[in-house]
């Protein structure tokens, strides 16, 4: 079994047991091979992470296919455990959702996520004022249908994610949503939220309870304080914490800066910082060298 297929079979088997699957956010490929390094089951390519981190730019749908999929190729290449990379809204039209199937399928990616957002998509934890439009349900779901007959491969896993409970739509239409994008052949559902108590989800989940089998995701940024346990006993199987690598990456650099800054000398950071001989272990240097010199 090549990586692609065993990172595939993984993440769905993950996704059968009886304990929540939990994927992290990855910006870059050392935050992936942290990820796995702590133990989580998953890595997610988060489309704000790579706006922001890779690209310095907002996440409007600004980056493109190749660009977003370079980020998420080295990503993969860094980790062991299945990647699962935010598409956005597929980047354009239904032959662009169609072509980006392909390419990351064929570049070894166990699963993609692609919402409902219209372009130029918003971030879901941006608070506009503006209502925000989504892609007619039927228009998504034959544009879904079209993407999992473009898979070459019976593994790799798409996520369809509704964005009716962020647009202020409502549980009705989440749950229409839901009903044609698996319908249309989505594996997995990602029913995106920024309801703290739960209440809507809850209304959606007691609804949904039954009606198919796939299994639900989610991205707990705005309930913060549910544990993947509770979220997995409420029905969700894969839980994703999403952006708490990037922000502790701002946050760290901006205080190591601030003291830098005020100090002038490296040692006022020493103690705040990971020492280079750990780096170096990190990137297996030692084994490269002695591979290089042949000591090996
Ligand atoms: C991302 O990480 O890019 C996501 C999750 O799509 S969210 O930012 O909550 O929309
Ligand atoms: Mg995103």
């Amino acid at each position: 079994m090549n990586s692609a297929d065993a990172k595939r079979t993984k993440l769905r088997s993950d996704l059968r047991s009886e304990q929540p699957t939990v994927a992290v956010g990855a910006h870059d490929a050392m935050t992936a091979s942290l990820i796995e390094k702590n133990g989580f089951d998953a890595v997610w390519v988060s489309g704000l992470g790579v706006s922001t981190m890779t690209y310095g730019l907002p996440d409007l749908n600004l980056i493109t296919l190749t660009e977003a999929l370079s980020a998420a190729v080295r990503i993969d290449a860094a980790t062991s455990l299945p990647v699962i990379a935010d598409c956005d809204n597929g980047f354009g039209s239904l032959s662009n959702l169609v072509r980006t199937v392909r390419e990351y399928e064929r570049s070894g990616i166990a699963a993609i996520c692609v919402e409902d957002n219209t372009f130029p998509k918003r971030n879901s934890l941006y608070r506009g004022e503006s209502q925000r439009e989504l892609i007619p349900r039927d228009e998504q779901a034959r544009r879904i249908r079209a993407a999992k007959r473009a898979q070459e491969t019976t593994d790799f896993f798409f996520i369809a994610r509704v964005e009716s409970l962020i647009a202020g739509y409502g549980v009705d239409d989440a749950y229409d949503r839901a009903a044609s994008y698996v319908e249309a052949g989505a594996d997995g559902l990602l029913v995106h939220s920024r309801d703290k108590t739960l209440a809507e989800i809850d209304d959606f989940l007691e609804r949904w309870d039954g009606v198919a089998e796939v299994p639900l995701v989610a991205v707990p940024t705005l309930f913060p304080d549910f544990t993947a346990d509770q979220l997995f006993d409420r029905g969700f199987r894969l839980i994703i914490f999403a952006n708490q690598t990037m922000r502790a990456a701002v946050h760290a650099t901006s205080e190591v800066l601030a003291t830098l800054r005020a100090e002038g000398n490296a040692a006022a950071v020493d103690s705040e910082i990971t020492p280079v001989d750990e780096i170096f272990g990190l990137v297996q240097t030692r084994e490269a060298i002695e591979l290089e010199e042949g000591t090996t």
